[in-house]
């Protein structure tokens, strides 16, 4: 989502940098677009479809290759029915035009219940709260970052991860700007983050404990009578329901568990609700945990009893140019529970079901196991919990197509690899974060390279396994006039269509592809607007305070508080120049110092008699890795942190920077029987782990030998 100018020579990058002019992002820029063009002249990066035999692998063509795929995953299907393929797709996919209107089309052609993508190991909670309270999973409200005077940051650190759920290209400067007009803005994060240390406040929190305190939040404004909803309350119900389920959370109660004195939440709930303009937003750090589902939903509570949705400077939503959210979708958009897992029994979501039970799918033997495997843009291996088991599950498959152009952790498990066009090579229009942004925007990129005469778009590819596997007529005709219109002219009519749209009128005025075309740098369409109760989709068009799936998954967290814990809880953290698991084969990305360390408080290191430096092992009951250890006072005592996207340089693997900074995987630590069962997301965070010190340390370094 940020605009790039970016300079060619022939076929050679010679520079990029940020769009000054951009609507969205005004110049912003981070090191991971800079090294786009390291992700194009990857010599790693495959080009053409491969093949593996036994550890060999060989290029093959791509008719050979469509047409190995197309037979293996039917053959599966014929012989274990419709069930035993399965589907993961990744982070990446929603970067994608073409695979955002591709994959759906794909995923309905196999008919497959053992849907997965990493909505599971992120947002999953959102999208729940945003369904039950909103009517639709899509309605996700966003802070008006531009406006606000008092905002609350919970579980997210978007100095480094650049918003989410709240894109907002140049995070930093528009948080200093709440500053510069009187505003404040508090974190709440068990680690002092790049965001924390801008911050006006910052409070230490025990990961896992967001909803107790949110409770806590909400029972204050409630017995101060500070509860003010504005125009929200013509068109709220649940209000007193949900009075009356916070009641039992007073500060006093919740603050031994979450490790915040009452005072200081009582201050902070005052503050929220007598701020001018003010918003509370959480993102990973409160979605992936076991409470994820009922503090979302408390996030959006305390927005909406505060009077704070839909309102200037509070969290509201986007209006823009291409919409998910569609107008037929009224009272309908509610699908989640609707069936749940073989195994584990975990509820579906949307048509997906959690990848942490991924695994057990894969390897309990039974009717309805999954044999096949189709991963798109994704490393499930690293990136969900429990990665080793789900590693030896995935190598033990029939049949394992990957659509990816790296041979990573998970790919190298591949039968066939079949790898799409770099980011460069291809158009863009960001259909999900449009949705998600501070300020309504649109923006097409036309591709900066032509692609080569023998590379397919990852759209293309997913067209001809659609129009192969597709059982029936309509299917496959369907996938065959799209893929014949191409994802620009589906882009072209959802444009014409939309709010802003010309229509097709030849003399129309307004949003269309010709229109981006002649706007490089975005098309501002203004500061976000109210848009309540129009845009509601709950079947009464009115605002669910207090759905009742929420309401009993409070009993559960009141069970939460006479649990106690006395060993070391880990957490996860992300670094600028990282993404996820999968740019490290940049070497401008990685080079410097090591960043995949153990973060540890200087009270625990001395404990355990532990210096920095050290080499330690951290073991799980899932499984141990041994990683150098950085003590610092930055977490809070009894909190470690590990980053997540790292142990790379595995056999069969094919990313040679990688593999010299391979660092480990924290998936090898996470738990898959962690989750917040209320909605099937991973519980990464708090993990209960164990560190001592590695029991051989050698004097060399590991890493380099290892390379
Ligand atoms: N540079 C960079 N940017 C990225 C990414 C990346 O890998 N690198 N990934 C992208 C993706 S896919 C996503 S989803 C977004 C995520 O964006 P963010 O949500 O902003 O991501 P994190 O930096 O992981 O922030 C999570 C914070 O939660 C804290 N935390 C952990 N456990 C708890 C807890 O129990 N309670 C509270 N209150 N806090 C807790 C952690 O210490 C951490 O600071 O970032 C995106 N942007
Ligand atoms: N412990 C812990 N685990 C986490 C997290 C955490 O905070 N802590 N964060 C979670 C989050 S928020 C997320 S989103 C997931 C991410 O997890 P995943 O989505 O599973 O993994 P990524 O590392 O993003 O891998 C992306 C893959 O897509 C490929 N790729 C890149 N671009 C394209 C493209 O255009 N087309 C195709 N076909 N392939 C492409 C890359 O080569 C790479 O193999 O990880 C999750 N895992
Ligand atoms: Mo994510």
């Amino acid at each position: 989502m940020c605009g790039l100018v970016i300079t060619t020579e022939g076929d050679r990058v010679t520079d990029i940098r940020g769009d000054a002019d951009d609507s969205l992002s005004r110049g912003h820029i981070c090191p991971k677009a800079v090294a786009l063009q390291d992700i194009h002249t990857d010599p790693d990066r495959i080009r053409t479809p491969m093949r593996r035999m036994g550890t060999r692998w060989e290029a093959i063509s791509w008719d050979q290759a469509l047409h190995e795929a197309i037979d293996g995953l039917a053959r599966v299907r014929a012989a274990h029915g419709r069930d035993a393929v399965a589907t993961y797709a990744g982070n990446p996919t929603v970067h994608s035009l073409g695979a955002m209107l591709f994959l759906p089309e794909f995923t309905r052609a196999l008919g497959s219940r053992n849907r997965y993508t990493a909505t599971s190991v992120d947002q999953l909670p959102a999208h729940v709260a945003a369904m039950h309270c909103f009517g639709h999973p899509l309605l996700i409200p966003i802070p008006d970052l531009d406006r606000t005077e008092h905002l609350v940051i919970l579980g997210a650190n978007p100095v480094v991860s650049n918003g989410s759920l709240m894109t907002a290209p140049g995070v930093g400067d528009r948080l200093r700007a709440i500053q510069a007009r009187g505003g404040r803005v508090v974190v709440i994060d068990p680690r002092r983050t790049e965001t924390a240390a801008l911050a006006d406040q910052h409070l230490f929190i025990v990961p896992g404990t967001d909803a107790l305190r949110l409770a806590a939040l909400l029972q204050v404004i409630f017995a101060e009578g500070l509860a003010q909803l504005g125009r929200l309350g013509t068109f709220t119900h649940g209000l007193d329901a949900l009075k009356a389920a916070v009641a039992p959370f007073t500060p006093d109660r919740v603050s031994a568990a979450t490790g915040i004195d009452a005072p200081t939440i009582r201050t902070l709930a005052v503050d929220i609700a007598t701020a001018t303009r003010g918003a509370v937003y959480g993102r990973v750090g409160v979605s992936m945990q076991e409470f994820g589902g009922v503090a979302t939903w408390l996030i959006t509570a305390l927005n909406v009893v505060c009077g704070r949705i839909d309102a200037e400077g509070g969290a509201m939503f986007a209006t823009p140019a291409v919409d998910l959210v569609r107008d037929d979708q009224r009272g309908r958009a509610v699908r989640f529970g609707r069936w749940t897992s073989r195994v584990r029994g975990l509820p579906e979501f949307a048509g997906e079901l959690p990848v942490a039970t991924l695994a057990d799918e894969l390897d309990t033997p039974g009717t309805g196991q999954v044999r096949a495997l189709v991963t798109h843009a994704g490393n499930p291996v690293l990136s969900t919990p429990n990665g080793g088991r789900l590693d030896r599950a995935i190598a033990g498959l029939d049949f394992f197509v990957a659509i990816d152009f790296y041979r990573n952790e998970t790919t190298r498990h591949a039968h066939l690899i079949l790898p799409p066009t770099s980011p460069l090579e291809r158009e863009h229009y960001d259909l999900a974060f449009h949705m998600l942004a501070v300020r309504d925007t649109a923006k097409y990129s036309a591709p900066v390279f032509p692609r080569p005469a023998e590379a397919r778009h990852d759209w293309e590819i997913l067209a001809a396994l659609t129009a192969g596997l597709g059982d029936s007529a309509t299917i496959r005709w369907r996938a065959r006039v799209l893929g014949t219109l191409g994802p620009a002219r589906m882009l072209d009519h959802a444009l014409r269509t939309g709010v802003y749209g010309s229509g097709y009128s030849p003399f129309g005025k307004g949003a269309s592809l010709s229109q981006l075309r002649r706007a490089p740098h975005g098309v501002d369409l203004g500061a976000l607007k109210p848009v309540l109760p129009d845009r509601l989709r709950t079947a009464d068009r009115r605002i669910h305070l207090a759905p009742d799936l929420f309401l009993r998954d409070l009993l559960r967290l009141e069970q939460s508080l006479a649990q106690s814990s006395n060993g070391l809880a880990l957490i996860g953290r992300r670094a600028l120049r990282s993404c996820n698991s999968w740019m490290h084969n940049s070497e401008r990305l990685v080079r410097g110092k090591r960043r995949c360390t153990l973060l540890m408080h200087p009270l625990d290191a001395e404990q355990r008699g532990l210096a920095d430096g050290d080499q330690v092992r951290v073991t799980s009951r899932a499984g141990s890795v041994d990683v150098e250890l950085e003590v610092s006072d930055e977490v809070m005592a009894g909190v470690v942190s590990l980053p997540h996207g790292w142990g790379h340089g595995r056999d069969g693997t094919a990313m040679g920077v990688a593999a010299r900074h391979p660092g480990v995987s924290i998936n090898d630590l996470t738990d898959e029987w962690r989750i917040d069962v209320l909605t099937g997301n991973a519980a990464f965070s708090g993990v209960p782990v164990k560190v001592q010190a590695a029991a051989f340390v050698p004097d060399f370094d590991t890493a380099g030998l290892r390379a």
